[in-house]
């Protein structure tokens, strides 16, 4: 679903936005609906701050196109430092629980959202989710979010650190194209760069690119396949949590 006008498909989708339009559609400022759209999520957001605060609880959320490697990276995540770190994951996809499955096999505790025809998660689906897992103290939360590199870029999760994905498949253009999820996150993890012998992907070109967005964006390059570049994202996962997490 599109969020700026709520059609369903893009099929349906034959008339322009606010944007393209100078702001009006028809009589009406669609501005405004979607400002009321984002003050209830932002809202609700804030209150699973809250929640992760009180909790002690650092939580960063995934976001990628696709097939980026989002699931990949949990799997190595979780496997590799659950003797030093406390874990828990929500996953979000449109359909099937796949990816829970496949982080319930790492041992961690996991539960699935399906959004059904919704392309992202909202604060709102966070905090039902939160509500069953009954979560502990001293722990890191993952989201992961649907694959889309458009619409999560809008939605405060509540999160304390956005991550996006992306990988050497995808093409080098992405940051330009979809400015946004570049803008709003934090951290860009750039995976299969095993591939890189057989793509055209231009690493320097995709910082080069991203950080005219985003100039405090933190890069990590890693293949989840080969193990490559892990060790560093590791490091970095560690001491920022450390130094976030309260001793309680
Ligand atoms: N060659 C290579 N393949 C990878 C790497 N990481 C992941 N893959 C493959 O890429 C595909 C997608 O990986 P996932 O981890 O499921 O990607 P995802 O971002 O979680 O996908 P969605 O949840 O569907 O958005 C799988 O076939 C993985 O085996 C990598 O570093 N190198
Ligand atoms: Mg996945």
């Amino acid at each position: 679903m599109c969020v700026t006008c709520g059609c369903g498909t893009a099929t349906t989708h034959n008339h322009t936005h606010a944007s393209e339009n100078q702001g009006h559609f028809g009589t009406k400022t669609v501005m405004e609906v979607e400002k009321d759209i984002l003050y209830e999520n932002n809202l609700l957001a804030q209150r699973n701050r809250g929640y992760f605060e009180g909790k002690n609880i650092y939580c960063l959320n995934l976001v990628s196109s696709p097939g980026s490697g989002k699931t990949s990276l949990l799997e190595k995540t979780l496997t590799d430092l659950k003797q030093e770190l406390n874990f828990a994951v929500i996953e979000g996809d449109q359909q099937t629980s796949f990816d829970a499955d496949r982080i319930a096999a790492t041992g961690t505790k996991v539960t699935q959202i399906n959004t059904g025809k919704g392309c992202h998660l909202d604060a709102h689906m966070i905090l039902h989710a939160l509500q069953g897992m009954n979560l502990g103290h001293n722990l890191v939360l993952f989201i992961e979010n649907v694959g889309n590199l458009v619409c999560p870029s809008m939605f405060d999760l509540g999160e304390s650190l956005r991550v996006v994905v992306i990988s050497t498949t995808e093409g080098d253009d992405k940051p330009l194209k979809y400015p946004d999820m570049f803008y709003t996150s934090d951290v860009c993890v750039v995976n299969k760069t095993d591939l890189l012998p057989y793509v055209s992907f231009d690493m320097e070109k995709v910082r080069t690119n991203a950080l005219r967005i985003n100039p405090n964006l933190r890069f990590f390059e890693v293949s989840c396949t080969t193990g490559e570049g892990l060790q560093e994202w590791y490091d970095w996962l560690k001491t920022t949590v450390t130094q976030s997490l309260q001793p309680q």
